[in-house]
């Protein structure tokens, strides 16, 4: 090994306690001899128990029916999340009011980011939704650890006939310790217009997961599937039932629903046979999953807590400005369910 591969490694190292997922990324996380001797398994294994431990002390501030929904599936779903006046308003102002928009292409799949306005609106309402302490315990422990939630607007626009099929309609989980994501769809979504699919019960590291995680693991930098190697493992459908899992079940719901997800468990978007937009209140919740502790994160002080998502794509732009390659475009302002723009 040279001196760089070595410098590199110390370097890479601390990395093994965060939330570091891409095996191509990172060099130690990455390494097939450390895989071999266990890195993989071990990290899957301890995030899973101290996920365990935050959840429990997270449990008595729950609703016991979601909780009990929660641990047995690994999502909770809620109808009529918002007050029926506030969706009222909330759709109005989504068809009047263009919002700074960013966008994403994704084979066939427009992802259309849209941070909410901090004001006295609708739309600013709407992004309080999270503050609720439900809404944010829920999603905490979905998450398997409490802190920021980055929310934003997001429109899924999808035109079969425009590419690629979709990274996100393959089935997966997106990264090795729990984690959630949620969403309140605003619209009806039926079930041919390109709905979230979950595995039931996958949030659970059965000890068939396990092994299978440090199988992969030992290969993941080799993959084919640029996403696998970057440690959100894609598995075939025909591959659940080794695993200990049943099948895949597909969320058509009605507009106003909340879905809460632990993404550890297996999901994907099921693809539309036409174009479709769906638009939802959406957001992310994850943290290091080694620390003990809920809450206390510092993404969550006052002038921060809602900025995230434009604080990143803030930085989008400036990297887009110096001709470096960005993630998420800037389209201009533009009505959340508009017209395809890239
Ligand atoms: O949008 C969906 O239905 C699922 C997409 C997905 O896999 C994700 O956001 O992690
Ligand atoms: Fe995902």
């Amino acid at each position: 090994m040279s001196r760089s591969n070595i410098a590199q490694l110390i370097l890479a190292a601390p990395a093994v306690l965060t939330a570091e997922k891409s095996f191509r990324r990172n060099p130690v996380i990455g390494s097939e001899r450390l895989n071999q001797r266990g890195l993989h398994r071990r990290r899957v294994a301890l995030a899973a128990r101290m996920a365990e431990r935050r959840r429990a002390a997270l449990a008595p501030r729950l609703d016991p029916d979601e909780r009990a929904r929660f641990d047995r599936d690994g999502f909770v779903i809620r109808e009529n999340a918002l007050p029926p006046e506030l969706l009222a308003r909330v759709r109005e102002e989504l068809a009047t009011r263009p919002l700074p928009a960013w966008e994403m292409r994704q084979g066939q799949t427009i992802n259309r980011v849209l941070p909410l306005p901090r004001d006295r609106s609708a739309l600013g309402e709407l992004a309080r939704f999270v503050h609720r302490p439900d809404v944010h315990t829920l999603i905490g422990y979905a998450a398997g650890r409490t802190g920021n939630v980055v929310t934003m607007l997001q429109t899924i626009a999808v035109d079969p006939a425009s590419g690629e099929s979709d990274p996100q309609a393959h089935l997966h989980a997106d990264t090795f310790h729990p984690t959630a994501k949620f969403w309140l769809f605003l619209h009806d979504v039926g079930d041919d217009d390109g709905p979230f699919a979950y595995v039931p019960g996958s949030h659970r590291l059965t000890p068939e997961r396990l092994a299978w995680e440090d199988a992969e693991a030992r290969t993941a930098t080799q993959s084919a599937d640029p996403h696998h190697a970057a440690g959100s493992f894609r598995l075939t459908e025909d591959g659940l039932g080794r695993l200990g899992y049943g099948g895949l079940q597909r969320f058509p719901v009605p507009g106003n629903t909340l879905v809460v997800a632990d993404t550890y468990g297996f999901h994907r978007r099921v693809e539309s046979l036409r174009p479709t937009v769906r638009t939802s209140l959406y957001g992310v919740a994850r943290r290091n999953p080694f620390a003990p502790w809920n809450g206390l994160d510092v993404r969550d002080l006052p002038f921060v807590r809602d900025r995230g998502m434009s604080i990143y794509l803030a930085g989008e732009d400036r990297r887009a400005k110096r001709g470096k390659k960005v993630v998420y475009a800037n389209v201009g302002t533009i009505l959340a369910g508009a017209e395809q723009q890239l």
